[in-house]
């Protein structure tokens, strides 16, 4: 190489790591009338769509089945992520889905302290967790095709962690109220964002 072979190697490789360290959190929160301020929980914020290889945590996350209820109440996970479906009652639990995108498992029914797995290899989907059981009983699974979400606070307030700089597509999922998608160009201004949830 020569000297000014060198030196556009150098600027290549610092364009290249300045590329990469542009990433930002992505801060907001989820407004509602007064009468479904309930809603403002539990509601799944996302980057629609992201480029990239990403990987399924090491460890799965855990849908517990606590005092006959769900906990988390709604799971979001990237595509691929198994599920460890953990039964923290003294009376039996079984978990199943109806919805085709998550393969209609039926996991059958297990005592206290047991766990058994599920893998969502479906990006998009989103379905319904119940129990046989106890038909009271209802949970949620939204299956991302990023790791770019967030789930909302009692106040519904979120932070999407580390967004590569890039424009997107935000969307929300909650179980019974839809927003419209935004758009937002992460790693210029301060992005915010703000969705009106609404029937
Ligand atoms: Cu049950």
């Amino acid at each position: 190489m020569n000297k000014n072979q060198i030196i556009s190697a150098i600027i290549l490789f610092a364009v290249i790591c300045l590329n990469l360290s542009i990433a930002a959190d992505i801060k907001g929160h989820v407004d509602t009338d007064a009468n479904k301020i309930k809603y403002k929980a539990n509601t799944v914020v996302y980057i629609d769509k992201a480029e990239g290889n990403f990987k399924v945590p090491m460890k799965n996350p855990e849908m517990n089945q606590t005092k006959l209820t769900f906990v988390p109440h709604v799971l979001p996970v990237l595509v691929g992520t198994t599920v460890n479906f953990l039964n923290n009652d003294d009376v039996l639990h079984n978990v199943f889905t109806p919805d085709a995108c998550a393969g209609k498992f039926n996991l059958g029914s297990w005592k206290k302290g047991e766990i058994r797995s599920h893998k969502y290899d479906k990006a998009g989907c989103n379905s319904v967790l119940l129990c046989n059981v106890h038909p009271e009983m209802e949970g949620y699974v939204v299956v991302l095709q990023n790791p770019y979400f967030a789930l909302t606070d009692k106040d519904g307030n979120f932070v999407i962690k580390n967004v590569p700089a890039g424009k997107y597509t935000i969307k929300v999922w909650n179980e019974k109220l839809k927003a419209a998608d935004q758009q937002i160009t992460v790693g210029t201004g301060k992005n915010e964002v703000v969705f009106k949830i609404a029937k």
